[in-house]
């Protein structure tokens, strides 16, 4: 049997294609989307394992054909066909990955630009708490420069209404993160309402941490000196890890909560509860990774720590402390 090989191409062609949207949609890599961030990022990823599953099946296909079809025959000592240059062949295979890059950068600047990149373009954000750093920056450029009062990191989507904004600080610190909600709840974990604004005030205390929430798909550095943020809105009612993808010291793999995003009512019930608990005296930090009943936290925490000839940084505990005893 003979086929043409225009049909052959054709068909090999609808076959790559449909297995790649296929696959695009199909390849399970992605942990589950808990933001509308999230959404965003995936259309995004999901085309590029698109494209990349089509170009891998086209590669690796015509290695596999040609090992079989142009494989040594029994009683062939011969050399190869001699072939040099092929311009249109050239063309055709530099343009394709010209125009394939080309798109990809512009449809990335186009989901950055949507999952609020560019919103601190057209901030005045807060001062920074960094005295030193806003020294050196005007001892450079004379008059206070942009870098040291914008805060980086994901804005507001465009469109969004900044009053329905849910504000919280969060501090880093070797080995935990530590919420601090707008009517003084202070705790170890994230609560959040689902489908509002949340925006987090990312500050480190000691070293470099990073805020990672997988299942939003957005990850923020935590600068000593230097605030960030991260702007999101949750869609997806669970809970979800937080993680620090920063190495910053020996427990840095213990240094994880999590992000707890309920109903609009769920969350009012419990800003009401800890707002009580707090009303009747108790001034602890909730949900801190919490030492054994025997030990106290200089000993809970020397134990990760002594091991590698380290100490606890005094401030880390001073700080846990001043948030534990807010009176004094
Ligand atoms: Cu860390």
């Amino acid at each position: 049997m003979n086929i043409p090989s225009s049909i052959v191409t054709l068909l090999v062609g609808i076959f790559v294609t449909l297995a790649s949207l296929w696959y695009g949609q199909n390849h399970g890599l992605m942990p589950v989307a808990a933001s509308s961030e999230a959404e965003l990022v995936d259309g995004l990823f999901n085309v590029m394992m698109t494209i990349g599953f089509g170009l891998f099946l086209l590669v690796e296909g015509a290695l596999v054909v040609a090992a079989v079809r142009f494989r040594r025959r029994p009683g062939d000592e011969g050399d190869g066909e001699h072939l040099e240059g092929n311009i249109p062949l050239e063309i055709v295979w530099t343009a394709i990955p010209a125009v394939i890059v080309l798109g990809i950068s512009i449809y990335s600047f186009d989901i950055y630009t949507r999952m609020g990149g560019l919103d601190l373009m057209n901030h005045s954000m807060a001062p920074t708490n960094a005295p030193a750093m806003q020294v050196a920056y005007q001892l450079k450029g004379g008059a206070a420069p942009l870098l040291a009062e914008a805060k980086a990191g994901m804005g507001l989507m465009p469109g969004q209404d900044e009053s329905s904004v849910l504000s919280i600080d969060v501090k880093g610190l070797q080995y935990a993160f530590i919420f601090n909600y707008p009517n003084g709840i202070v705790d170890g974990e994230l609560h959040v309402p689902v489908d509002r604004p949340v925006e987090l005030n990312l500050n480190a205390q000691d070293v470099l941490h990073a805020f990672w929430l997988p299942e939003f798909r957005i990850k923020q550095d935590m600068i000593p000196g230097q605030d960030t943020k991260l702007v999101f809105t949750a869609i997806r009612p669970g809970t979800y890890p937080v993680v620090c993808a920063e190495l910053c010291g020996p427990y840095h793999g213990g240094m994880r909560t999590q992000i707890i995003v309920d109903s609009a009512e769920d969350y009012a019930t419990w800003v009401d509860s800890r707002l009580t608990a707090m009303a009747a005296g108790d001034r602890t930090i909730a949900n801190l990774p919490k030492p054994p009943a025997d030990r106290t936290e200089t000993e809970y925490l020397n134990t990760f720590v002594e091991p590698m000839q380290l100490a606890v940084a005094p401030e880390s505990l001073a700080m846990l402390h001043a948030h534990a005893h807010p009176s004094n």
